[in-house]
């Protein structure tokens, strides 16, 4: 085995504290979701906006990475192969841990981007609405977030890497948001072996050829010993 190409939801930060969008008591029972994670919702109440990215930016602030984050660490550094790490989660836990390749695919807590030029830098722990593009100064600062109907980051460089993964792993993620939610149609297509790392099996769990339930703080580290054979 080669290549192993890890896809993470918010499931694997969830035992850290931070929230999952979807579970009971997710983000998503407190917000609307067009109303803060899309562009329109940006558009006609952007103090409501950064308030969500603010507040989520100081949670993951203090949160700490857990040993499922830790098991993937162990991972790369440790497996003969290569191993690719998206992460759907806008929080930095994998960095925190140790991680040393991520690809943030839905954007990063810690990243500022301007809706005018493009022009992306380190977010400031609070963002105001009009608050100014350092580049070309247009008062179009927003989260480096990637709302619904944008195109998530990285697709070419990710369908490469699910064109030739040996093993497909999803972690924490309940399988409701594309592309992400077509990863493990592709992967399969291209000839991987699939596994899915959930409390209970998702909405795309049929597609996963390997199931383990659980926390992933539990079960990661549990496969990770098994894949390194000790
Ligand atoms: C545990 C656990 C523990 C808990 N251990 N597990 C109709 C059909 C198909 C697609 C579309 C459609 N209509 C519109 C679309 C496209 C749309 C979409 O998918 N909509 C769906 C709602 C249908 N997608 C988009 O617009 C995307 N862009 C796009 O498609 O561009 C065009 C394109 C086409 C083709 C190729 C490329 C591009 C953009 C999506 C942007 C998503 N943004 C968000 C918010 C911003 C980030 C943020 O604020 O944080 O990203 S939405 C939100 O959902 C967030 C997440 O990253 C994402 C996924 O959520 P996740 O991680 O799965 O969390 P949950 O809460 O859903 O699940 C947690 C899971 O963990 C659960 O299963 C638990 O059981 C589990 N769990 N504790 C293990 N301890």
């Amino acid at each position: 085995m080669k290549k192993i190409v890890i896809l993470t939801g918010a499931g694997i930060s969830a035992e850290s504290g931070l929230g999952t969008f979807r579970d009971e008591g997710g983000l998503w029972a407190q917000h609307r979701v067009e109303d803060v994670a899309t562009p329109e919702g940006f558009q006609r109440n952007p103090e409501l906006v950064m308030d969500f990215y603010n507040t989520r930016r100081a949670q993951s602030a203090t949160a700490l990475p857990n040993a499922g984050h830790k098991a993937l660490v162990r991972l790369e550094a440790d497996f003969a192969g290569e191993v690719v790490l998206i992460t759907q989660n806008v929080d930095d836990l994998h960095e925190k841990a140790g991680m040393k390749r991520v690809m943030h695919m839905h954007g990063a807590l810690s990243g500022a981007l301007c809706a005018a030029c493009e022009h992306r830098w380190p977010a400031p722990m609070i963002m105001a609405p009009g608050d100014a593009c350092p580049a070309c100064k247009a008062p179009a600062a927003r989260p480096d977030i990637v709302w619904f109907g944008e195109m998530p980051y990285d697709m070419d460089i990710i369908y490469d890497h699910l064109a030739d993964a040996d093993l497909f792993a999803s972690v924490g993620t309940s399988g409701n948001v594309y592309p992400a939610a077509g990863f493990v149609s592709e992967a399969r297509r291209n000839g991987a072996r699939t596994v899915e790392f959930n409390l209970e099996a998702s909405a795309a769990g049929a597609l996963f050829q390997d199931r383990r339930l659980g926390p992933a703080s539990e079960t990661l580290p549990a496969w990770v010993s098994e894949l390194l054979g000790a």
